[in-house]
């Protein structure tokens, strides 16, 4: 089984709100269609629809004051909107994708998942159907609701479900050095100096790629995989989701 999180700056034009990429959604869904892999869930981000109204109503930072609701009811809005753009393209190109409510299912504490009813995604996975979640605000038992990131869904549900592979579908090729170049992979020994290189967008409420490392090295020391390609190249994802080899950066599982 795989995990795919689609990043929200591949699935929308993160540099105009509410701007769905629905050719490149396409492509990437005929990517998955053609790879054919045996069990797979999906994750998206919230790129230009999410993002810029819990921005806006400084959701990532809890409730603080009762006008910010209206800040949860949008941010949930637009996610909805995204979700139901990109399961209907991936339900067109043949992908039995079943959206699944992030809210529905998780609440955090402190930012951080406290509780998970995953037994509807294991069970959709189990008929062969393809669940998808989303980043989303979730209510979060200290602080009202925060920003749950697809990030953080991705390392709760890789954990509990062991997929053999988790992959990270974002707009750069990987992780970059100082000069620029991929670090092909992250492991114990080079971790700090990736996560000091990388660096957080203006306007992303969850993290950015420093968000993802950290998420990425705590699921490998769990046992768990992952390789963050970039899926505005033709057949990145494709080559990634059979297993071949391809540009991006591996975080290897200690053996
Ligand atoms: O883009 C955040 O999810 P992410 C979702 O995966 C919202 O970090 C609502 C901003």
């Amino acid at each position: 089984m795989i995990i795919l999180k689609l990043g929200g700056s591949v699935v929308t034009d993160k540099s105009r709100p509410f701007s769905f990429r629905e050719e490149v959604v396409r492509r990437l869904a005929e990517e998955i269609r053609d790879s054919d892999v045996e069990g797979l869930l999906i994750v998206h981000g919230g790129g230009a629809f999410g993002h810029p109204v819990a921005s806006e109503y400084g959701i990532e930072d809890g409730l603080n004051e009762p006008g910010q609701l209206m800040g949860v009811a949008k941010t949930r809005a637009a996610m909805a909107e995204l979700n139901q753009r990109i399961v209907e393209v991936l339900v067109e190109c043949g992908i039995p994708a079943v959206s699944i409510q992030t809210s529905a299912v998780f609440e955090c504490r402190d930012k951080r998942i406290y509780s998970g009813r995953i037994e509807p995604v294991r069970d959709f996975l189990g008929i062969g159907a393809v669940p998808v979640l989303y980043g989303d605000v979730v209510v979060d038992r200290s602080l009202g609701v925060c920003i749950l990131s697809g990030d953080q869904i991705v390392a709760y549900l890789a954990e509990r479900l062991k997929p053999e592979q988790v992959i990270l579908a974002t707009d750069v090729d990987g992780v970059l050095d100082k000069n620029g170049r991929v670090i092909e992979r992250v492991n114990d020994a080079n971790a700090p100096s990736a996560v000091e290189a990388s660096f957080v967008p203006a306007g992303d409420v969850t993290g950015g790629m420093k968000g993802k490392i950290e998420e990425l090295l705590e699921l490998a020391k769990r046992g768990v995989s992952s390789v963050i390609v970039n899926a505005l190249v033709e057949d990145r994802l494709k080559n990634a989701l059979l297993g071949k080899k391809t540009i991006g950066t591996l975080f290897e599982v200690k053996r």
